[in-house]
């Protein structure tokens, strides 16, 4: 087969590509012409012939070139004495030292402590989300794959909810035809008249595989835009309505909508009828929350929430994109519930123009699931976590993580002592919250893996061993939206160059597969691996995937009359009673109202709240945080000087008449504390954000700062997280409060906050007691 995604003479070239990580962004597959001179790569354009980007790309790849080439990337493997640990005393090594380095070191400690000594750490959306499971069970033969996030609050929960409710159907996404090469042209798709962008913003974000911009698109072809979210962001000030609410406040709004949408009589009678289960249920149940006291609840005004219900609901077709928001706020999981109520009785689940419902293949599906093969029997079945959150680890390859921590510090089980970091940079304010308590923790580990590409302050704290991994420009292999749970498209990611020493995910996977567990292993390389995957998901080759660059596996819509839905094929939807559960039959056995609820958060600041009164004395303002931005994928670019440039500082988003009140002005520094924690941040004064709400950045650390103990690269200053609770998780272990806290704004001289990290695990220790407090009164464990 010739190939057609590279052109030009040897020394001289353009490869077509589609984009994944590493640097990290989700799996959306923009499309990319990268021109390489002399094995380097010189420029990087958008493909115009790629669907569904068609030329655009946002500024983390236009700057690629700067990352990729970076004096500080790390492309050799490195070693450190462990004894040396937060020193700047790495040397350089070669694979084979590395790799037999680490055999030696899993087989002492496995001898000594069992096989589920070893945890392995992964964060988001990169593609070792995809393999570092495989790394725990097939390399490793550990069943502890961790993500970090309290109550894995990213996607996840969305995903769960959606399983509940509509009964197993991937990820719910707007329908922006990405599923047909020719795209909104194509005779099948109809344009939404409306979309609700709740929670999200899909032009910085691009999160999971939605290619933000496409909003553009439909807008252009006359789709009107909802916002409800507590600021005005660009794509809100652009849009019919935005109902701008007070942080956390979600399930209150959203039942306050459908009981409009059901009082008004202006749902799909018919589909109701025929395919959903619980609708009496849930219109008493929503009658219970009227506009007006919703209106109270969320700050806004009752008519903008009719306004909002009446436009969605008479729109045909209209969609959903809900976003982070939704895992990240306390009844995230209910506000949830409601937005898949509204989308389903409303009539505009899987249909042209509506809310896109999964297609799925075995592309590494069956793989995944068969590197549990690899585990002790009953391993996986009884990790930790499994008593107090079995529908959590039940469904998860990851373990519970708020259980994983306990587990850590209180020394039980004991035979927690190696870790491998692959895609994780736990102590940055990124996947955790309380990363000093997670510091603490991460000390009993007595060896240490990092695979990454910087030196990151988990790295420089903890790393025994660094493994170089290479950016997507120097990789073959597969982009694959949603990770698999919604596929519109695949996408070929095509080697262009090659940096150094470096290999990516699965390549490590490989490597160090063949040396401990080879029979899992069958494939010498990542092109291998993928020709196997490719073949048994698609039934193409991986050469053919990489000569169409943009592969489609084809889309059929209304399922669930088609018997499509579900593996039985019979009509209906893959639920206990084959219908959309507007009452889940489910929740229930697992200790959650069947019913969606509003629950307000314990440290929001309103006389409702259960610490309401300390909050609103001391802690007035409603704190929400990482807000994307262009610029960043969470920890990461921080060293990038074009992008750094643009976004120089975190900065705390407040309103004017806020800033007036608390003594803070634009650009000054500001420190953000409440009975948590503490950080500094730069004002940026907005009349865009709600009164009595602030934003504040995530993911700040300083590369330019002294690396070593005890600053490492100034992770404590600026760590919103330390403001963050664990354990604030939903009966199912799902959720948490990062956009759904409070905090108090006092101006500062600088960017120190001056608090080291003992100061911050005593506050930290205090919020643990609270939360287990919590737990232990909503969920009745002890
Ligand atoms: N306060 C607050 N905190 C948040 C959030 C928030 O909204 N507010 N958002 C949360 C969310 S949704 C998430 S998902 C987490 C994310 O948290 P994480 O995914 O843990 O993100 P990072 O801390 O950036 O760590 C990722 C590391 O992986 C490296 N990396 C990048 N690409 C690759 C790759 O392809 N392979 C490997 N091996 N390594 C790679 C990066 O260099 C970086 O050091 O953060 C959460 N933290
Ligand atoms: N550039 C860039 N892109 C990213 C990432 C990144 O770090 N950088 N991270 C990736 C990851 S892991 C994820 S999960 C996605 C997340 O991407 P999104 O789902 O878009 O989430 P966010 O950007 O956290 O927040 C979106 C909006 O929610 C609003 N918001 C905050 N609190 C609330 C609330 O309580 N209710 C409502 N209704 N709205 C609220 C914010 O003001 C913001 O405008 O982005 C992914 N894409
Ligand atoms: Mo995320």
């Amino acid at each position: 087969m010739s190939q057609t995604w590279k052109v030009g003479t040897e020394n001289d070239y353009i490869v077509r590509t589609c984009a994944w990580s590493a640097p990290g962004c989700h799996p959306v597959g923009c499309g990319l012409k990268l021109h390489v001179v002399d094995d380097k790569l010189v420029e990087v354009e958008g493909d115009e012939e790629h669907p569904i980007t068609q030329g655009r790309l946002c500024v983390r790849c236009l700057s690629l070139p700067e990352y990729v080439y970076h004096p500080d990337r790390i492309i050799y493997p490195m070693k450190r004495d462990p004894k040396d640990r937060g020193k700047d005393k790495w040397e350089r090594t070669t694979w084979d030292d590395a790799l037999d380095l680490i055999v030696e070191r899993t087989e002492e400690l496995q001898e000594k402590y069992g096989r589920d000594t070893v945890l392995v750490f992964s964060g988001t959306g990169r593609q070792a989300t995809l393999y570092g499971p495989a790394m725990a069970f097939g390399v490793f033969r550990s069943p502890y794959h961790i993500f970090a996030m309290s109550g894995q609050a990213c996607y996840g929960p969305r995903c769960t909810v959606a399983n509940f409710v509509c009964g197993n159907i991937g990820y719910p996404e707007i329908d922006n035809a990405a599923c047909f090469p020719d795209r909104y042209d194509n005779p099948e798709y109809v344009v939404p008249e409306c979309i609700i962008v709740w929670g999200k913003d899909p032009l910085p974000s691009n999160p999971d595989g939605l290619f933000g911009h496409s909003l553009i698109d439909l807008m252009k072809l006359g789709t009107k835009i909802i916002m409800i979210d507590p600021r005005i962001t660009w794509l809100g000030s652009r849009s019919e309505l935005v109902v701008q609410i007070r942080p956390g406040t979600d399930a209150a709004v959203a039942m306050a909508m459908l009981n409009v949408i059901i009082e008004e009589e202006l749902y799909d009678h018919e589909f109701v009828e025929k395919w959903t289960y619980g609708f009496d249920a849930l219109r008493e149940r929503v009658a219970t929350m009227p506009p007006k006291k919703a209106a109270e609840i969320c700050w806004c005004k009752e008519e903008t929430i009719y306004k909002a219900a009446r436009i969605f609901a008479k729109a045909k077709p209209a969609s959903i994109a809900w976003g982070l928001a939704f895992d990240q706020q306390l009844s995230g999981g209910q506000a949830g519930h409601c937005v898949m109520a509204m989308v389903a009785i409303c009539g505009n689940l899987d249909v042209p123009g509506g809310v896109t419902a999964g297609v799925r293949s075995n592309f590494l599906g069956k793989w995944r699931v068969d590197t549990q093969i690899n585990l002790e029997p009953g391993a996986f079945e009884n990790r930790v976590g499994t008593p107090e959150f079995p529908v959590f680890n039940a469904n998860n390859f990851s373990t519970q993580p708020d259980i994983i921590l306990e587990a850590l510090e209180n020394d039980s089980p004991k035979q927690f002592r190696m870790a491998v970091f692959q895609s994780s940079n736990v102590l940055a304010p990124s996947c955790n919250v309380q990363p000093q308590r997670w510091y603490e923790a991460f000390k009993r580990f007595e060896f240490v893996v990092v695979t990454d590409l910087f030196m990151n302050p988990t790295a420089s704290a903890f790393g025994d061993v660094f493994l170089p991994v290479s950016t997507f420009p120097e990789q073959n292999s597969v982009c694959v939206p949603y990770y698999g749970s919604n596929m519109p498209f695949v996408g070929a990611i095509n080697k262009a160059i090659t940096v150094g020493e470096c290999k990516d995910d699965i390549e490590i996977n490989i490597a160090l597969g063949r040396r401990l567990n080879p029979d899992a292993w069958p494939w010498e390389t990542g092109e291998e691996f993928f020709d196997d995957q490719c073949k048994e998901g698609f039934g193409i080759s991986f050469e053919e995937l990489q000569n169409q660059v943009v592969y489609y596996p084809g889309y059929t819509y209304r399922k669930y009359e088609k018997g499509k839905s579900r593996s039985d094929g019979r009509q209906g939807f893959n639920s206990p009673t084959t219908k959309i559960e507007l009452k889940s039959s489910l929740y229930e056995t697992f200790g959650e109202d069947p019913l969606p609820y509003y629950k307000e958060c314990p440290y929001s600041p309103v006389p409702e709240a259960e610490n309401g009164k300390e909050c609103m004395e001391k802690y007035p303002l409603a704190l929400t945080t990482g807000a994307r931005k262009y610029t960043s994928f969470h920890s990461e670019h921080r060293m990038i000087d074009s992008l750094r440039e643009i976004d120089p500082w975190p900065v705390v988003q407040i309103h004017p008449d806020d800033a007036k009140t608390y003594g803070v002005t634009d650009g000054c520094w500001a420190t953000l504390e409440n009975m948590f924690g503490k950080c500094n941040m730069k004002v940026e004064v907005t009349p865009t954000i709600h009164r009595g709400v602030v934003m504040a950045s995530h993911g700040w650390w300083f590369p330019e700062e002294d690396k070593e103990e005890p600053n490492l690269f100034g992770v404590w200053k600026s760590n919103v997280n330390s403001l963050l609770a664990h354990k604030y998780n939903n009966p199912l272990g799902y959720g948490s409060i990062h956009k759904n806290m409070c905090c108090s704004i006092k101006k500062a001289e600088s960017l120190d906050p001056q608090i080291g990290v003992a100061e911050l695990k005593g506050m930290a220790i205090a919020a643990d007691a609270a939360s287990e407090d919590f737990l232990k009164k909503a969920h009745g464990l002890d």
